[in-house]
């Protein structure tokens, strides 16, 4: 089948090789014509009796578009290869009939419950508090029939403040009032995150990578999504029509949006955080230069820094790198080092690998993801401490940190 048309918007006429399917294309009203559509001769003809303005004096420089199985090119043609619509029109409808059944067996099994707990992790952020939202907004549930709790609290100044603009309830439980609920519901994070047992789990959507297989009657988790928000936002647009109807208060989908933006561009970081002055540019700058990937592992050692801050936020940037799991930044603030480790949350506890790799300097523990070491320089040894000590102090850390986390060290040179 070839199409011609001589300018965007335009009928096209239909070049087609069955006079069969001419038949059927002139019953809905399309202009065609039949022949061998290969032959050039057959085209001259048929674009110069083609009736209709536009194709008759735009021949022979119709444009030409081909609709055909393959997509093997065809001068002065484009090509439209039959999979294209198979990609293009078929699989998105696919996914969103897929999306629609998911939110429908998502909505009907929480359906007849009472009193639903909307359960995050020990610290809420904006990812987590978006997505208890957004589930509570799917399955129509008000604050009393749903509320959204943590088994911790909001400990970020920023987080507990942005609830409060929102008007948002955070409620914190403790491991005895699950009984009180006749169904559980985790958002970005999953049963073995959490020290709490659960006799049984009703539904977890999550991004992070599975630790352990999840025992839960319904489980939609994806590894591959930035945000658990995300995922949750595809349910809402699923049930879009029954959300604007019946369900959802305005307010909660505008508080929804206002987290799903800051889950998903960090915007927060931008409001909380004060500006860099440009000494601290120029350390980041050549700490970035010096930076070292070894094993998953991003160090930086930052030399000496004027502000403690640079090292925890730096630290956290370390973690954006590709193929990163752990982000080592270090510095000197007077005659100690700080160190500030970071990880990606399904590795080893962070706590752990930084007390075993400096506790004997100094200070060092922390939880999870996120840890920090503060120990004099001289503790690392000949040269560490004077002038220019920066790159001792560098690979000194590396050993440590490699070592600790049992990963060793590979011989110099080899890639990391
Ligand atoms: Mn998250």
């Amino acid at each position: 089948m070839v199409a011609a048309a001589a300018f965007p918007g335009e009928r096209p006429l239909y070049l087609v090789s069955r006079a069969s399917l001419r038949a059927r294309l002139g019953r809905h009203g399309d202009r065609a014509v039949a022949g061998r559509v290969t032959d050039p001769a057959f085209l001259h003809e048929a674009l110069k009796g083609g009736r209709g303005p536009g194709v008759k004096e735009a021949a022979p420089d119709a444009p030409l578009l081909v609709l055909r199985d393959d997509d093997r090119p065809m001068s002065g043609a484009t090509v439209v290869p039959l999979s294209a619509f198979g990609e293009r029109i078929i699989q998105p409808a696919v996914d969103r009939a897929a999306q629609r059944v998911r939110a429908d067996r998502l909505r009907a099994h929480f359906y007849d419950a009472e009193r639903v707990l909307i359960l995050m992790q020990d610290d809420p952020d904006p990812d987590a508090i978006a997505s208890a939202l957004a589930l509570k907004t799917l399955l129509g549930r008000t604050r009393t029939s749903a509320p959204m709790c943590t088994f911790g609290t909001i400990t970020r100044p920023e987080n507990v403040a942005m609830c409060k603009i929102l008007e948002i309830e955070v409620e914190a439980i403790s491991a005895e009032d699950i009984a009180e609920f006749d169904r559980v519901a985790m958002v970005d994070v999953q049963p073995s995150f959490l020290e709490e047992r659960f006799e049984r789990v009703d539904l977890v959507i999550d991004h992070h990578p599975m630790e352990q297989p999840i025992d839960a009657r319904i489980k939609d988790v994806r590894p591959s999504y930035g945000a658990t928000s995300t995922i949750l936002v595809e349910y809402l647009r699923a049930a879009d029509i029954k959300i604007t109807q019946r369900l959802g208060t305005k307010a909660d989908l505008e508080a929804f949006s206002y987290l799903y933006l800051l889950a998903n561009h960090n915007a927060l970081r931008r409001i909380e955080r004060p500006e860099l002055s440009h000494e601290a540019l120029d350390v980041l700058a050549e700490g970035l230069a010096k930076r070292r990937v070894v094993q998953g592992v991003f160090f930086s050692h930052l030399g000496r820094v004027e502000t403690i801050d640079l090292i925890p936020q730096f630290a956290d940037f370390g973690l954006q790198a590709e193929g990163v799991q752990w982000s080592v930044v270090s510095g000197v603030v007077g005659d100690e080092v700080h160190v500030s480790v970071r990880n990606v949350g399904y590795v080893k506890s962070a706590g752990d690998v930084t007390r075993a790799a400096f506790g004997d300097l100094g200070v060092g523990g922390g939880h999870r993801t996120m840890a920090k070491a503060i120990f004099p320089v001289q503790k690392l040894g000949r040269g560490a401490s004077e002038p220019g000590g920066g790159g001792v102090c560098q690979e000194r850390i590396i050993d440590r940190f490699l070592r600790a986390l049992g990963a060793g060290r590979p011989p110099e040179g080899s890639p990391s």
